[in-house]
């Protein structure tokens, strides 16, 4: 029976600084700034132990175009671990790593197919002198490819198995540039066996026959990237397809709400977040948790002093440094109720002109560059973690408070 076994991976991002990070123990951040590295080295272990025919990575193998030496010697390593298998790697550059960033030229071990920028082109896989699979991809030239090159991709006969790397934006996801857009119904249409796709990064199977796919990246960079990460075993046959996700990560982002409902004061509230971190520490990953309280009836002005959050988030992040697995609260965000104060207000006219700024308000992202470049600043805040609309809603809250305890209510 004619079959072939593959890896499917993408968005690599390796040697993401994770600047937002920066202020966690050195110990914890060390960890955090290895996690790109170690769930690739995982991915290559499976690689191994599945004795795969070949890896295939759809782009975005490094995080800036500038890839670090660093980063470039580390998957060196991997791929010379994969020609000891026999194993071959075939491989395309995304936004992230595109051919125009400075960097050290290395050369990469026989087994090491990249595709080119010009036009998709092919690349045949060949098993004990027989050709098993054709492999098909493109390589962004420069940052921003922004016409569809899903259609430019022809099949070129004469093996069982087409498979074709592409990374772009399937039509209608707006949650990232919308680089080589393409709509799902395009590559159906087209006769390739396997899509593997990269750009999104959240794991996603788009159709069934053909597979096409997101394997999505293989490690959660910011709170946005919630969930398990890793990559696909795929196995293709005359008698049908099997995928199989396996998650790599060595960290997981989550986040969850703990309601308050039953609880009498601050010890009943630091007990139950206690419990709810120890629910969320496993032995396979280590955890960053976001946690929303919702403080019902129980609790009142407490809540609303910034500094008894922040003393709670220290007395919840202690002694983290020292587990074999740590889960690492990084946010904790008090849900008000300001509903019924605004409901009380709704007669102000103050009020409801600050609201209709605030609604106005968005070009948030370009209030804030400032202090994502600014020296110090910017080691806590990292831009691809701004939510504008939390941001929003907090100034907000923030505003409401001030002024409704300096007009005494
Ligand atoms: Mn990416």
């Amino acid at each position: 029976m004619r079959k072939v076994r593959f890896i499917h991976t993408a968005d690599l991002h390796l040697d993401t600084p994770f600047k937002g990070l920066g202020y966690l123990p050195e110990a914890l951040f060390n960890r955090i700034k290895q996690s790109t590295f170690d769930s690739f080295e995982r991915i290559i272990t499976v690689a191994i132990r599945q004795k795969v025919d070949f890896v295939v990575i759809s782009g975005d193998l490094y995080d800036g175009a500038n890839r670090s030496l660093r980063a470039q010697l580390f998957l060196k390593k991997q791929f010379v671990r994969l020609e000891q298998a026999d194993i071959q790697v075939f491989a395309i550059h995304g936004n992230h790593d595109h051919l125009q960033g400075k960097f050290v030229q290395l050369t990469w071990p026989e087994n090491v197919h990249f595709f080119g920028s010009e036009e998709p082109d092919m690349h045949p896989y060949r098993k004990n002198n027989d050709v098993v699979a054709h492999l098909y991809g493109y390589s962004y030239p420069q940052r921003a490819v922004t016409e569809n090159i899903a259609t430019r991709y022809e099949v070129i006969e004469g093996a069982p198995f087409h498979i074709a790397l592409l990374h772009g934006t399937v039509g209608g996801n707006t949650d990232h540039d919308p680089y080589a857009p393409f709509t799902l119904q395009e590559l159906i249409d087209k006769p390739f066996d396997y899509w593997a796709l990269g750009h999104i990064h959240i794991r996603s199977e788009l159709n069934q026959e053909p597979p096409i796919v997101y394997s999505g990246n293989i490690q959660g960079l910011n709170r946005k990237e919630e969930g398990s990460k890793g990559c696909y075993l795929v196995e293709l046959s005359e008698v049908g397809n099997d995928l199989q996700f396996i998650q790599t990560a060595p960290i997981e982002w989550q986040s969850t709400t703990l309601s308050t409902e039953g609880m009498e004061g601050m010890d009943d509230l630091l007990n139950g977040l206690q419990k709810l971190k120890e629910a969320f520490r496993s032995k396979q990953t280590d955890t960053i948790l976001s946690v929303s309280i919702d403080p019902g009836n129980s609790f009142g002005s407490e809540l609303q002093d910034p500094s008894v959050i922040e003393d709670m988030l220290d007395h919840l992040q202690e002694g983290e440094e020292d587990e074999a697995s740590f889960v690492w609260i990084n946010r904790l965000v008090v849900e008000h109720r300001n509903e019924d104060l605004l409901r009380d207000l709704k007669d102000s006219h103050f009020l409801k002109e600050m609201m209709e700024v605030f609604n106005d308000l968005d070009q948030l992202d370009e209030v804030l560059e400032p202090l994502a470049k600014h020296r110090k600043a910017k080691r806590f805040v990292s831009k691809d973690a701004f939510d504008p609309e939390e941001i929003k809603r907090e100034a907000q809250n923030l505003l409401i408070e001030t002024m409704t305890k300096e007009s005494g209510r």
